[in-house]
């Protein structure tokens, strides 16, 4: 049995128990008790703090764990990133005030910094040669410059609105951060057979994401111009339709260009061009 520590609330949570569903990994969530056996896998989840993650798979409460990669870089425990699992993004950075001329990292020195985030700063400004105070506070970070208690803050950053409403400008970024999957360093070998079986069932859930699976009809003239146009993976499966001359074709397609080259289909002749999602994928 595997056990994982997941954010009990917050914004870490969802997305983790989404993954784990569409890897067929179900956690019943009725109670939120501390400690829930999952359905479809040999694993129970702790919920917890966010804070609290690192030191738990550290310690080996609990085998893995989901947490931003800022917070397990401010708590600097030894555990192995196992995979980023692509949401959570965000970074951490240093803002002034919008006001400020700001041309370099010297204009830190020998200001104020505001920050639930010492340990980063206090690497980044040592790297840079900077000397600033850090003034660690634990919530409400961008309110700090305007009631006079910092300089310039050092928080966390996604779509910058936060920032702008506390007529702040960001000005250096310290940290990319997305949410990553921790791993204890001494799992048993029971336990790291069951890691890799979980990772595999995420691959399988990433490598199918945005991928369409895609079935059109053509006259046979027409498939090798669809042929060509076509991405997929291998060569497309080609059959034969039960109207003589015209087959029909399978493939997979990426969301991303798949408006594009569906309109390239239809244009050699594709017709009757069923989209069906994929679920998982496994090359
Ligand atoms: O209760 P618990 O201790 O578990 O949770 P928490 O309150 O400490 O953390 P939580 O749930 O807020 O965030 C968990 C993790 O989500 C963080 O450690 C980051 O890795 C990640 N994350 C992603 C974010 C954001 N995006 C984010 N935008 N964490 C915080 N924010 C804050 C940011 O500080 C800012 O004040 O959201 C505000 C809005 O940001 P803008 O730039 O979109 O305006
Ligand atoms: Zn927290």
């Amino acid at each position: 049995m595997l056990r994982i520590a997941i954010q009990s609330k917050g914004r870490l949570h969802d997305d983790t128990v989404a993954l784990l569903a569409e890897a067929d990994i179900k956690i019943t969530e009725s109670k939120r008790t501390l400690l829930a056996k999952a359905k479809g896998y040999p694993l129970e989840s702790l919920f917890l703090r966010d804070d609290d993650i690192p030191q738990t798979v550290f310690d080996g409460i609990a085998d893995l764990g989901v947490v931003g990669l800022n917070e397990l870089k401010e708590k600097g425990y030894d555990v192995d990133i196992v995979r980023s699992l692509g949401f959570g993004g965000c970074r951490l950075s240093l803002a002034i005030p919008k006001g400020e001329d700001y041309t370099d990292v010297s204009w830190f020195e020998g200001k104020k910094i505001a920050t639930s985030y010492p340990k980063i700063l206090q690497q980044f400004l040592e790297e840079k040669g900077i000397h600033a105070s850090i003034h660690v506070i634990t919530g409400s970070v961008e309110i700090s410059t305007s009631i006079g208690i910092a300089d310039a803050i050092f928080d966390i950053v996604s779509s910058g609105s936060t920032l702008v409403s506390n007529n702040l400008k960001e000005v250096e970024v310290v940290l990319h951060s997305e949410a990553v999957l921790i791993g204890n360093k001494s799992l048993s070998e029971e336990k790291k057979a069951l890691l890799d079986g979980l990772l595999f069932r995420l691959e399988a859930v990433k490598q199918s994401e945005g991928k369409k699976y895609v079935l059109l009809n053509a006259p046979n003239e027409s498939i090798e111009a669809i042929t060509k146009i076509l991405p997929g993976m291998k060569s497309p499966t080609v059959m034969p339709l039960a109207e003589a001359g015209w087959s029909s074709v399978h493939t997979v397609l990426d969301g991303d260009r798949f408006w594009e080259i569906v309109a390239q289909l239809r244009a050699v002749g594709a017709q009757g061009i069923l989209v069906i999602p994929i679920e998982k994928m496994i090359l």
